[in-house]
């Protein structure tokens, strides 16, 4: 907790350590109340640093130290000082051995930093700070180190003692505790060392890697969710197999095991040999979690695996340099789950995360490049800047390579860095040095924030046979960049013919025509002009396929344009495009003025969708799928809350009440058949019934009503219940009530559950939805200890509940600076990111921003505030 205000650290200050680490050894005696930690570390000055003045600073915070020597002396009094942040030790040799011990309490720590307690088990989350919250250390990612660790405990409260790399030693004592020693031979920073104490069980199984190693598999849940792992398991096989095939990344260690805890901040943790996750990302049955569900564990289990080489073996120098890990590793995962699933329905949702979170923060007062120059929390810097933007960038660079020249470079990138803490830099070399292209203006994506516009106008010669694109590419000013200068864009392009078919892509000037299909086009300058020959009609583009940059079009495509490329385009994402643009237009219109007219071709298009027999069923549901209110509302230049709700709900009637033959038929032609599967067409299969029953019960159809509460009764898989549950609870009235208490009442005890059961009525977009929030605030499985809880009930209402977070009457905003209050004391980590709905306050009309604005000035007035809290929101109201 701050008194002052924090102070930013610089990118720019970067120095060396003056010291190394090179062997660690740590024991721990856990106990929940009293934790005591000796640790023996072998240091060297570090002949790459310049000399300081002889002394020796470690990190170090909420530790009570009980001893410090060197070399075997204990240090006096006078040859140390320890304050909040660190020890400082005033006169150390070239090399020697630094032994402390300290005490530190798992049970007050509410942060989740550090080693804290979750149900009856011990954890720890070191990422990015935490380390220093176990012990003094050098707790910075460019000082890598060997640890060995023991681990002792109670036998009976704590049976199972888990640390990273291979246990070498498990001995019984005398007074009823155990211990069990631990040696990780890879040397990494202290962000990646975990432990866990706990009364759990393993699903076990191995897997034999490309070279013929055995590695052997472990998930360690608690009891009760032992039939809960499968998925999991499966999704970590696959992984290990894809990493070897797609990047030629073999596991190194010979175990590798997950943990599932329920208490945690984010999603999961890479430590070495020991994942640690948030339960939510490991624990699916067919009738507990939802498709969704299953994908999220799919992906994080990809995503925390491949950290292993791109974090792990090679890590970031810096914190600046976080996208260098999490960058490459969200495009690791992204592709992983293209090729394990359907490329085009991946892309599509990962633009639309990218659309709905990411260009907000890049146009909004928390905007930053994806390499950072300054923070004041790192822990605010986990963003979907850092993350998704990040892999956007990966992803341009591998389409800018070309997939051979791409794979040379990350080939390149692990053999010349393993080992090593590295920067974005020493990655974009690699990229140019196996390709020979230079990147230089490339860089400017790391260095610049900002979502670039591209403003494309076309013209059709007939006479000459030519078609010209003039592309502009222009990015407005963020916090701290005034002015922007060119981006280097792939721009991926396509010509569709009268027929749908794929024209040539000709370039004035070369000899021949390509094969007809997809081509790269390069954006370096503002301004660009593309002239295209050989061309006997009008074509109509099919512009930025697969959405090949992270950019905001604006293009001259009329609404019949549309109709066409969603109709023929081959690429499967640009038809989803193209449908969302006729969607957004339209749903724009319509908040401007409720009486402008709904355009027959408008639902004719979408019936012929419906109709098509050859239609993917998962593609076909995303693309009549309507944007959501939270996206459109960053499409206007002052958010109308209330208009675009009503818009949105006189648009979905519409379709429901015009396609409902046709919806019924696709709800009847979708059923379940089986035991439920997990695959990309069971998937899409479901999602496409799903969202027909929501048009149906939405356009409040009597059939479709009477099918919902038939599917809440009878379904099997969550996916089902939920969907039914979902268009239940938005209807309110018994039969929601009803279906509530006994989805609670068949569901009591099982957490994960229970989320659902919370988030379910935070999101529906009632009248009554503050209320019912703020007296489930007291509801007794409510707890503002598990962070799951508070995300399901707080942040799923003022995330996805826009008409009624957003209440004329500045309530929603009341009740979440509330909430962000009395939370930051505890878990500051958790409070500032509950904050952000707020932070686009300047995007609202007068009356709301003042609201906003005062809620914000309420929480920066309100005295001790934590780095995280402070940072956001005095961002936000510079
Ligand atoms: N590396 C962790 C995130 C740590 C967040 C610390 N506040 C999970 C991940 O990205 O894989
Ligand atoms: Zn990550």
């Amino acid at each position: 907790m701050y008194r002052e205000t924090p102070h930013p650290i610089y990118l720019k200050d970067y120095r060396p350590p003056e010291f190394l680490i090179e062997q660690v050894e740590l024991r721990f005696e856990l106990d929940p109340e009293h934790t005591r930690v000796e640790s023996r570390l072998a240091l060297r000055r570090n002949p790459a640093a310049t000399r300081g003045d002889g002394s020796l600073r470690l990190h170090g915070e909420q530790l009570t130290l009980m001893q410090v020597a060197i070399d075997g002396h204990a240090l006096t009094p006078a040859e140390y000082r320890v304050d909040a942040e660190g020890l400082t030790m005033h006169r150390v040799p070239d090399r020697f051995t630094l032994e402390t011990q300290v005490e530190i309490h798992p049970s007050l720590n509410t942060a989740l930093e550090g080693l804290y307690q979750s149900g009856d088990m011990l954890c720890t989350q070191c990422e990015a700070e935490g380390f220093r919250r176990l012990t003094y250390f050098l707790d910075r990612p460019d000082v890598m180190a060997r640890y060995t660790t023991t681990l002792v405990a109670d036998r009976t409260r704590f049976p199972v003692l888990l640390s990273n790399g291979n246990p070498v030693a498990r001995t019984d004592l005398e007074d009823g505790r155990h211990s069990v020693t631990w040696d990780d031979p890879f040397p990494k920073p202290s962000y990646l060392f975990a432990l866990v104490a706990g009364d759990l069980r393993a699903v076990e199984d191995s897997f034999v890697t490309a070279s013929g190693r055995e590695i052997q598999l472990q998930i360690f849940v608690e009891p009760h969710n032992l039939d809960k792992c499968d998925h999991a398991m499966r999704s970590l096989k696959k992984a290990m197999r894809w990493d070897e095939e797609r990047f030629g990344r073999e596991y190194d260690l010979d175990i590798f095991m997950i943990v599932a805890v329920s208490h945690f901040n984010m999603g999961a943790m890479e430590n070495k040999g020991l994942n640690i996750f948030n339960d939510k990302f490991v624990l699916a049955r067919p009738d507990t979690a939802t498709d969704v569900d299953f994908d999220g564990i799919e992906s994080v289990i990809a995503h925390e695996y491949f950290h292993n080489w791109t974090g792990n073996r090679i890590t970031c120098r810096d914190w600046f340099q976080l996208s260098l890990k999490e960058g490459f590793t969200v495009y690791r995962d992204q592709e992983f789950s293209a090729d394990v699933g359907s490329r085009a329905v991946k892309r599509i949702s990962d633009v639309r995360t990218l659309r709905a979170h990411q260009f907000p923060e890049d146009a909004g007062p928390l905007a930053h490049p994806v390499r950072p120059e300054s923070y004041i929390e790192i822990n605010n810097f986990y963003t979907t800047t850092v993350y998704d933007k990040g892999a956007e960038v990966v992803r341009m660079q591998a389409a800018l390579l070309g997939p051979e020249s791409f794979r040379r470079a990350t080939d390149r990138y692990f053999e010349r860095h393993d080992g090593q803490a590295v920067t974005t830099e020493d990655f974009v070399r690699c990229m140019e040095d196996a390709s020979g292209r230079d990147l230089t203006q490339f860089r400017r994506w790391y260095e610049q924030a900002g979502t670039p516009e591209l403003s494309i106008q076309s013209k059709y010669d007939a006479t000459a046979g030519t078609y010209t694109l003039s592309v502009r590419q222009e990015t407005a000013a963020t916090p701290g960049q005034p002015v922007k200068y060119p981006f280097h864009i792939p721009l991926t392009i396509g010509l569709l013919g009268a027929e749908g078919q794929a024209l040539p892509v000709w370039l004035a000037g070369e000899s021949a025509p390509p094969a007809p299909g997809t081509r790269l086009l390069e954006l370096t300058e503002r301004a660009h002009e593309f002239t295209l020959v050989g061309l006997t009609e009008r074509p109509v583009p099919s512009l930025l396929r697969g959405f090949s940059a992270p950019v905001r079009v604006r293009d001259d495509l009329s609404d019949a344009d549309r109709m066409f490329l969603m109709a023929h385009d081959s690429d499967g994402f640009n038809r989803w495009d193209a449908a969302q643009t006729l969607h957004e237009r339209l749903l724009l219109a319509l908040t401007d003025d409720a009486d402008h007219p709904i355009p027959e071709d408008y639902i004719a298009a979408f019936q012929r969708a419906l109709r098509d027999p050859s239609a993917d069923r998962a593609l076909l549901a995303e693309v009549l799928t309507l944007p959501s209110e939270t996206y459109l509302s960053d499409r206007m230049t002052v958010v109308d809350v209330d208009g675009l709700h009503r818009a949105h709900r006189q648009l979905t009637r519409c379709i429901g009440e015009r396609l409902r033959a046709d919806l019924l038929a696709v709800y009847h032609d979708s059923a379940e058949t089986g035991d439920y599967v997990f695959s990309p067409e069971a998937v899409g299969r479901r999602a496409l019934k799903n969202l027909a029953l929501a048009y149906l019960v939405r356009a409040e159809d009597g059939e479709g009503l009477a099918l919902c509460r038939a599917q809440f009764e009878a379904a099997h898989n969550m996916t089902d219940v939920m969907a039914a549950l979902r268009l239940l609870t938005e209807q309110g009235g018994a039969a929601a009530e009803a279906a509530l208490d006994a989805f609670h009442r068949r569901w009591a005890g099982e957490s994960l559950v229970l989320d659902k059961w919370f988030a379910v009525q935070a999101a529906a977009p009632r009248a009554d939805a503050l209320t019912r929030v703020m007296a489930l605030l007291h509801h007794p499985d409510y707890s503002a200890r598990n962070p799951n809880r508070v995300r399901s009930l707080v942040s799923t209402f003022s995330n996805l509940n826009q008409v009624r977070f957003h209440a004329a009457d500045g309530a929603g905003y009341r009740f979440l600076v509330g909430q962000v209050l009395e939370l930051d004391p505890a878990n500051p980590q958790l409070a500032a990111r509950l904050l952000k709905p707020l932070v686009r306050w300047r995007r609202f009309d007068p009356e709301r921003q003042r609201l906003m604005r005062t809620e914000l000035e309420r929480v920066l007035g309100s005295g001790e505030l934590s780095s995280d809290v402070f940072e956001v929101v005095s961002k936000a109201l510079a």
